[in-house]
């Protein structure tokens, strides 16, 4: 008879605490893993051709993500708009030919950018960024969402021809699965304990 309560419990548990680690490993990659998001130069922007365009122009990602710019054809640059120092984008490719580019994204916001060969700067004003997507000129936009991020920036040039990583879709935090894995782990311990006094 002990035996029959026993074996009834356990699995229902064991169900219980398995269901609670799916939710956390569906939960972790997003919050562990930082993505990154690649950027085509010189590709049409939503097409497969050389063009003097980014594709995607306009691109969004998770705060920590990392966009990877990998030259498609031709010679372009990737030039953030901002200057803290007039004059000095924030953070810009010098040698985009035959290599890429890549730019972590700490803090949420919206950072525009362009190709200093083939547009100007004040076609990545934020204000008129959208528009001058639309228009085919080499600007370009990466909003930045989600989790809180403290600290500043990183930049890596890269020699080039290095398989961009696929982005996996990633929507910030995700705490009703923490919630959820929390109850399915606190009532599996408590089935457990129940059918243990039940039996002593
Ligand atoms: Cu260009």
């Amino acid at each position: 008879m002990r035996e029959t309560v026993r074996g009834a419990a356990l699995p229902a548990a064991g169900m219980l605490l398995a269901l609670a680690a799916a939710l956390l490993a569906m939960m972790t990659p997003a919050q562990v893993d930082a993505a990154t998001a690649t950027v085509q130069v010189g590709q049409q922007n939503g097409g497969s051709i050389a063009a003097s365009q980014f594709n995607a122009a306009s691109v969004v990602v998770t705060a920590g993500d990392t966009v990877h710019w990998t030259l498609f054809n031709g010679v372009h640059s990737v030039n953030a708009f901002i200057e803290t120092t007039p004059g000095t984008p924030d953070w810009n490719s010098p040698t985009p030919v035959g290599a890429s580019f890549d730019h972590t994204f700490a803090a949420p916001g919206i950072y525009t950018y362009y190709c200093s060969v083939h547009a100007q700067r004040t076609q990545a004003d934020p204000a008129n960024v959208d528009a001058n997507i639309a228009a085919g000129a080499m600007v370009g936009k990466v909003t930045v969402i989600g989790v809180a991020s403290v600290g500043g920036v990183a930049d890596v040039l890269n020699g080039g021809g290095s398989a961009p990583t696929a982005r996996a879709s990633s929507t910030g935090g995700v705490p009703w699965t923490i919630a959820a894995a929390a109850l399915l782990a606190v009532t599996a311990a408590a089935i457990v304990l129940r059918r243990t006094r039940a039996r002593a």
